[in-house]
């Protein structure tokens, strides 16, 4: 009795207990979700943004190695007084990992997180520099509403019910990477 108890309550698991967790599992991918936010990269930008890019890096390029040491990209004004988005700047734009930011790394943060900032400010409907659920929702965009609230839940990682723009980058700017090539700028 006993074993056969214990053998339906395996039934139970594999059926009801197993199969939700992979029903509930997010199935949409970081590659569909930034095509689904319209990801449009350089194209963009033009040329004379990425080579306006470039002449930042050599303006903080103190010692002209042609690469920005942290140090030296924390005299960048944009940053002043926020040294956890600047440290997370220099993080996400070092792919290579080498503790060294290239002009092409720092180009490509840039498109990735000016895209970004310019989404999520036009999202924000009363200006008060958050993405609430519903201004999310609202934004024009060609997928649906269930969508685009799996969407909301992905980049809502203290799922609070909004988003504020560091939560919202630190998403955007790993899964704009994934599955995506980058070529060099330069
Ligand atoms: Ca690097
Ligand atoms: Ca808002
Ligand atoms: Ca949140």
């Amino acid at each position: 009795m006993a074993r056969g108890l214990t053998i339906f309550y395996l039934l139970l698991v594999l059926m009801f207990g197993l199969c939700p967790t992979q029903i509930q599992a997010k199935s949409l991918t970081p590659y569909q979700i930034m095509t689904f936010m319209k990801i449009k990269l350089e194209k963009g930008f033009t040329n004379k943004d990425i080579l306006g890019f470039r002449k930042i890096v050599n303006r903080l390029d103190i010692d002209k190695n042609g690469h920005l040491s942290l140090e030296e990209y924390s005299k960048n004004k944009h940053f002043r007084g926020n040294p956890r988005g600047l440290a997370g700047f220099f993080r996400a734009a070092d792919t290579n990992q080498d503790g060294q930011m290239s002009a092409n790394e720092y180009a490509w943060q840039r498109i990735i997180t000016d895209e970004a900032r310019k989404i999520f400010f036009a999202m924000d409907n009363n200006k008060d520099r958050r993405v609430s659920k519903s201004e999310f929702i609202d934004y024009r965009n060609i997928v649906s509403k269930d969508i685009k609230k799996e969407i909301f839940n992905a980049f809502d990682t203290d799922e609070n019910g909004e988003l504020i723009l560091p939560e919202y980058l630190r998403k955007w700017s790993g899964w704009a990477r994934i599955g995506r090539e980058f070529k060099s700028l330069y």
